[in-house]
């Protein structure tokens, strides 16, 4: 990385940054075509600065002493004029020139293989749902801008719902929609990854099968299809492609800053120059993409905030089922509203818990989302505004264009741990989060004669949160972490279902005084049916809150028909859950 800002000596710009800057502005970055942005280091990190460039690039990285932002040469001047000092990243400038080159095949994205096109995605949709049709479906919840223009051109805007639809009843639901913002490459692919995960695991991972039985995903995998089609192209594009107030490279209209909660609030957390990154649009929900996901969310949600969406204190019912996510890229965050305000909303608390424990599996920094720079008319603060909805925006990873490399190894192993967790909290995800987490749910010999006991090995464990490490100006979320007071298994039915009978565990080392403790316990299997049944382990933790369960298969076979010699095919049977 060049810490220098062009021209500059180290030892003048560590004394002169001000007159580094200046000088900046009068010679072109090394090795740069000045239409091509680079990322820039800036050597400052506070709340005014954050404010002040979050409006203009719609984007910043944030350290606790530095920001970086990607600027082209019109931005660089624009910082210039703002006395803003500063430096070239030369490589992150590398790797984004690299993945800014125009591309020529559309069927796939040279260089970055592992990210599906929007064909691509939509075509692995109708795949999962042709495959899977007890599981999966296809919903289309309304046009893009183009779409609307033209019916013949654009795209439909197209919800993977997952769910077991033979078991019926109303069940706690996840929604989480990708790519809003088209560049952000990483999300769509770890959503779609999460969905084909599910859907394989149906049947042969207990804790799939239960997710799938009892819950239902909604996946909107391109909230923005067009703009994220002129990203394929090779173009650092954010905003949909609405260019009927700017044309050329600045059209367009950033759809999360399009949302109606907090949309006009006075804080600058949106532009209202047509050409700017984050452009609002010219009223709330303008455009076709915002009222397709607006409509669809009122019609599969209850609304639990009651009163006006827009007033910061009152709280959500704390017994709310369900989840919003927005996945963004990039800058490793995790993000819960409001946006728009450092006030805490009615449900700050619950919503940091889930916020750390989701962060503990990716590693991400946990915060209000005013924290990185006020926003206004986002997605996550009409969720929770609107519907009273837990809602988190996740920033991904490292780059738009992140390499395959730190994609496949990195970013999405960690995420597909926070949303698996994420998953198993739908039921209550205002009040699970608080419990102990239940992990490991193990029993060695799965696969039984009805009479002989099993062994059931878990770990429950409560220090699985990431509080805030960096101060900002949004309240802090620290909280404490529990001594485990206890555990208990349920066969059969998760534990908050009519007629769920739980067992105790107990602790491997004798007792319970330690945030995370090994349990166990012996099933008795006397009275236990022949087939394959799902045995849940929930802990529980000194200040008695329970948290979400986790589960494992055990088959159990008829005796009597073991006698006649079929043990093998019964236990294949079983174990296949037939
Ligand atoms: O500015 C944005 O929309 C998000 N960052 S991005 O780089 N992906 O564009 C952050 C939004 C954070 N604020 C809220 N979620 N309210
Ligand atoms: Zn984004």
């Amino acid at each position: 990385m060049n810490l220098r800002a062009p021209g500059c000596r180290a030892s003048a710009c560590a004394l002169l940054l001000g007159a580094c800057a200046a000088a900046a502005a009068h010679e072109s970055p090394p090795q740069a075509d000045a239409a091509q942005p680079n990322v820039l280091l800036i050597p400052a990190n506070d709340a005014a600065l954050r404010q002040q460039l979050g409006s203009r690039f719609g984007h910043l990285q944030a350290e606790p002493n530095a920001l970086r932002v990607e600027a082209d040469a019109q931005d660089r001047a624009w910082l210039d004029a703002q006395g803003i000092s500063w430096r070239i990243d030369e490589q992150a400038s590398a790797l984004l020139h690299a993945s800014l080159q125009p591309l020529s095949d559309q069927r796939a994205i040279p260089g970055h293989a592992c990210y599906r096109t929007v064909e691509e995605t939509f075509a692995t949709m109708d795949q999962l749902a042709a495959s899977y049709p007890a599981l999966a479906t296809v919903i289309d919840i309304g046009d893009s801008w183009k779409k609307v223009q033209n019916p013949a051109l654009g795209y439909d805007l197209r919800v993977l719902k997952l769910g077991n639809s033979a078991i019926g009843g109303v069940k706690p639901k996840m929604f989480a929609m990708t790519a809003i913002h088209a560049r952000e490459y990483t999300t769509a692919e770890l959503l779609t990854r999460y969905a084909e995960e599910l859907l394989n695991g149906y049947g042969t991972d207990a804790d799939a099968t239960w997710l799938l039985d009892h819950h239902e995903f909604h996946f909107l995998l391109h909230a923005n299809p067009d703009g994220r089609k002129k990203a394929e192209s090779g173009s650092s594009w954010r905003k949909n492609i609405n260019d009927t107030l700017c044309q050329g490279s600045g059209a367009g209209i950033d759809l999360n800053r399009n949302y109606p909660v907090w949309w006009s609030y006075p804080n600058g957390g949106s532009s209202t120059n047509a050409c700017s990154e984050t452009y609002r649009g010219t009223a709330a929900a303008s455009e076709p993409e915002t009222q397709a996901v607006r409509d669809y969310l009122e019609s599969i949600f209850p609304d639990r905030r009651p009163g006006n969406p827009e007033t910061v204190a009152t709280a959500a019912d704390a017994n709310t089922q369900g989840l919003f996510l927005d996945i963004h890229s990039y800058s490793k965050l995790v993000l819960w509203p409001w946006g728009h305000v450092t006030a805490p909303t009615g449900n700050a608390e619950q919503l940091a818990t889930l916020g750390m424990r989701l962060a503990w599996f990716n590693n991400y920094e946990p915060q209000q989302a005013v924290g990185l720079y006020p926003t206004r008319g986002t997605t996550d603060d009409f969720a929770y505004g609107d519907l009273g909805l837990p809602s988190y925006t996740i920033e991904l990873g490292v780059a738009f264009f992140e390499s395959c490399d730190s994609f496949e190894n990195a970013t999405l192993p960690i995420n597909l741990q926070a949303l698996r967790y994420a998953a198993r909290t739908l039921h209550a995800p205002y009040v699970l989060p608080a419990g102990p987490d239940a992990i490991d749910v193990s029993i060695p010999q799965a696969t039984i004669v009805a009479g002989q006991p099993a062994t059931l090995a878990a770990r429950i464990d409560d220090s699985r949160y990431r509080n805030q490490q960096q101060p900002t100006d949004a309240p802090s979320a620290a909280r404490p972490r529990h001594n485990i007071a206890g555990a208990r298994y349920f066969i059969g039915k998760l534990p908050w279902e009519a007629g769920a009978v739980g067992a105790d565990m107990q602790a491997s080392d004798g007792s319970f005084d330690a945030t995370a403790e090994s349990v166990t316990a012996q099933i008795d299997t006397t009275n236990l049916s022949a087939g394959r049944h799902v045995v849940y382990v929930q802990g529980r933790d000194a200040a008695n809150e329970v948290g979400p369960p986790a589960a494992a298969f055990l088959c159990v076979l008829d005796p009597v028909v073991i006698f006649g010699g079929g043990f093998e095919e019964s236990s294949a049977a079983c174990e296949a859950g037939r």
